[in-house]
């Protein structure tokens, strides 16, 4: 999420390969597009692209954007993109952040990205970026690295919620079976007599809705 034209889109398309619709408009997007991260990850991790967030809605657009924007309001990471090349990034970082709070979404962990960093050549401007938005990373969309190390502090964050569990899946269970290994990454298998025993990392809030038990050898 972010303010309208920060470059949501575009490092989305970067992210995930995809092409969703990238002008150098205000509210190039109007609807949310969910893409896949990174199809291979456990949990697998999606990223929805939102409206651009403007102070000053229209009242009449409020009620069509908070159904849009709802999402946000779920989300288990934001990600706020900030348009790092425009002098008013922080009038723009406060907008969001005042929107954020009425989503109900700014005590959700957060990823600031000062996004078109090779629009900001000069140290001046990128002091400048800095002041609005400390610790943000800063990323150009048309860099390959940039997206990488992005792409990876994204996904670092739901590796990180990940525990080691060692289970053992009776042979007839073969639904528990296919959840597993659709919703873990699994470290190592062995045929016991029981069943198939393994060694998963996993979000424990799965592990319980598969109705694991941790097995000690
Ligand atoms: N130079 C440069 N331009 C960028 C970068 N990211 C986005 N842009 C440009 O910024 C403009 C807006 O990009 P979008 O991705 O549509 O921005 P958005 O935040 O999705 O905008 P809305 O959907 O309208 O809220 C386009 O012209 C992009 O090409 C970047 O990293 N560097
Ligand atoms: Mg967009």
């Amino acid at each position: 999420m972010g303010y309208t034209n920060a470059g949501k889109s575009t490092l989305l398309n970067a992210l995930t390969h995809s092409d969703v619709l990238v002008e150098d408009k205000l509210f190039a997007t109007l609807d949310a597009c969910v893409r896949t991260l990174d199809p291979s990850s456990h949990p697998p991790v999606v990223a929805i692209d939102t409206v651009g967030f403007i102070s000053h809605l229209p009242p009449a657009l409020v009620a069509s954007f908070r159904s849009t924007l709802e999402e946000v309001g779920e989300a288990d990471l934001v990600v706020n993109i900030v348009d790092g090349s425009s002098p008013r990034a922080r009038a723009q970082i406060e907008v969001t952040e005042k929107i954020l709070k009425e989503l109900g979404a700014h005590e959700t962990p957060r990823i600031t990205v000062l996004g078109k960093a090779d629009l900001v050549s000069d140290r001046f401007k990128m002091n400048r970026a800095k002041i609005a938005a400390p610790g943000a990373m800063i990323v150009s969309a048309f860099n390959k690295d940039d997206v990488l190390r992005l792409r990876d502090a994204i996904l670092g964050h739901f590796r990180k919620n990940l525990e080691l569990w060692e289970v053992v899946v009776p042979f007839a269970d073969g639904r528990t079976d296919a959840l597993l290994h659709a919703h873990s990454d699994i470290e190592r298998r062995r045929q016991l007599e029981k069943g198939m025993f393994y060694r998963v990392r996993i979000d424990p809030q799965w592990a319980r809705r598969l109705g694991l038990a941790r097995y000690r050898l």
